[in-house]
């Protein structure tokens, strides 16, 4: 059976890392049967989860992993059409590439508050001196990757700032929709759904986060797909 790597559950969510929580709502909006292992990032082929295994092949990075599901298994994005197809890439490119970056930055390095949630959350289960030594070290290293994209060069107003346009675009787009294409989730759903889940949806506080939950429709949205596809996440 396909093994999906990622890191432990946490905060009642699916996954505190947006795209192992990509990956797991494409798995389980297409009903692909799989079992999750619980990893971490060194141990993952590119260095970042997630990471599967399907019949001895492993393969990293969620994009690639949506090809392969997409391939072998079931693409939830059939009979889309050609304009709903790039509609659905720029929409994943906004979310994964540009919303991700302020999320982490709220995390890794906005307040000292979140840092703390996030660290007990990442490296909780570590033992004490190891826990801090690796905690200071992703501090750092994942830092450097935000300030790498661009986002750590600005304020924390400007970081905000861009981060509520995408919120606002993204509001926009769905509209009443059930689903960003319609009445069927795609694989834009799933990259929706890891995003803001972990942007609006997790104890991580920030203006971002605020500004998200006043768009009902994408609280909405979060809570109907972790409702209807996370059923376990309510009976544990
Ligand atoms: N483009 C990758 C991004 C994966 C990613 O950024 N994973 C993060 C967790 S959300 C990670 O493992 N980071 C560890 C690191 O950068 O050292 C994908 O789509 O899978």
């Amino acid at each position: 059976m396909l093994k999906l790597y990622q890191f432990e559950r946490t905060w009642g969510n699916p996954n505190l890392s947006h795209f192992c929580c990509k990956t797991e709502t494409y798995l389980r909006m297409a009903d692909i049967e799989y079992e999750v292992k619980s990893s971490l990032p060194m141990r993952a082929p590119k260095g970042k989860l997630p990471y599967i295994e399907d019949n001895n092949e492993v393969l990293g990075d969620s994009r690639f992993i949506e090809l392969h599901l997409k391939k072998k298994y079931k693409d939830l994005d059939q009979g889309l059409s050609e304009n709903e197809l790039a509609l659905s890439l720029v929409i994943q490119r906004l979310l994964e590439e540009h919303l991700f970056w302020a999320t982490m930055y709220s995390r890794w390095q906005y307040t000292d508050a979140n840092w703390q949630v996030n660290k007990q959350a990442i490296f909780g289960v570590l033992p004490p001196i190891i826990r801090d030594i690796a905690a200071v070290y992703f501090r750092c290293k994942i830092k450097q990757q935000i300030y790498g994209h661009g986002t750590g060069r600005h304020t924390a107003e400007e970081v905000f700032t861009l981060g509520k346009q995408d919120i606002n675009a993204l509001s926009m787009l769905l509209g009443d929709n059930k689903y960003f294409l319609g009445e069927h989730p795609t694989a834009v759903d799933a990259s929706a759904f890891g995003i803001l889940i972990n942007t609006i949806g997790c104890p991580i506080e920030s203006p971002l986060k605020e500004h998200g939950l006043s768009k009902v429709n994408l609280v909405n949205y979060i809570d109907r797909i972790k409702y209807d596809f996370y059923q376990d996440l309510y009976t544990v």
